[in-house]
């Protein structure tokens, strides 16, 4: 673990909308803690290699259709079957880089227009984050970037309103970030942030999200 000391591992979540850089930071974490001596692993919703992640991933590609509710529950149920392992990774002193979590269920079923307590309502009893990285790119930015418009969910005016969403899930955890800068820099930051939070966090009690 980070400090050596026995401590529990940290859960550091990225989140931010499409394009905005969360799987190449996460990479660029991991490899830097993991040269940092600190056990760490990387992991990321939706799951796709569980039997729910599958449907996720074929509603995502458009191969399959699903009611608005009945695919927002399946990105809840493909985060509660990690649970029990990310309890335990964590307590065994494990942190856990996170490419998006419930925020992105929240912000993204919420910007289809179902209502924000009933999709936060599943999401209670799932473990708290110690550290939300936001990184923050307006949405035409993201646009412009490598492999936009494949998937479901990926236009511009959608990708608005996730951010509003996004916003208005805001709390003591977050650091905003401006993913609009090099890779480098915010490969810095991130670092930074990590570090101390894997620091901070060895001897706090793990929590469940408040919603
Ligand atoms: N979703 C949901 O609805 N409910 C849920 O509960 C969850 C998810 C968990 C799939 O997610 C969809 O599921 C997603 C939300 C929804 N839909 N949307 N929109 P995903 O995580 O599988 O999506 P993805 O395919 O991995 O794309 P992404 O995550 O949106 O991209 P990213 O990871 O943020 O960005 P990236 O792959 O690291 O970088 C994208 C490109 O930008 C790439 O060419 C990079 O080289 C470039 N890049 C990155 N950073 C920079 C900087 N700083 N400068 C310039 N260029 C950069
Ligand atoms: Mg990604």
């Amino acid at each position: 673990n980070g400090g050596g000391k026995g401590g529990r591992g940290a859960l550091i979540v990225l989140e931010g909308l499409d394009r905005s850089g969360k799987s190449s930071q996460c990479a660029r974490l991991l490899s830097f803690l993991e040269g940092k001596g600190c056990a760490t692993e990387g992991w990321r919703f939706p799951d796709r290699d569980t039997s729910v992640g599958k449907m996720i991933s074929a509603y995502l590609s458009n191969e399959s259709q699903l009611d608005d509710r009945t695919i927002h529950l399946l990105f809840s149920a493909n985060r509660w079957e990690k649970r029990s392992l990310m309890e335990s990774k964590l307590l065994g002193g494990t942190t856990l880089i996170v490419d998006r979590y419930s925020y992105s269920g929240v912000a993204f079923s919420a910007a289809k227009g179902l209502d924000i307590g009933w999709c936060k309502a599943p999401e209670v009893g799932l473990l708290a984050p110690d550290l939300v990285i936001y990184l923050d790119v307006q949405p035409e930015k993201a646009a412009e970037r490598g492999g936009y418009g494949g998937e479901r969910y990926e236009r511009v005016e959608f990708q608005k309103r996730v951010a509003e969403h996004y916003y208005s899930l805001r709390d003591s955890t977050w650091k905003v970030v401006d993913g609009s800068l090099p890779m480098e820099t915010v490969e810095e930051q991130l670092r930074e942030l990590a570090m101390n939070c894997i620091s901070e966090c060895q001897d706090k009690q793990l929590t469940n999200l408040p919603w």
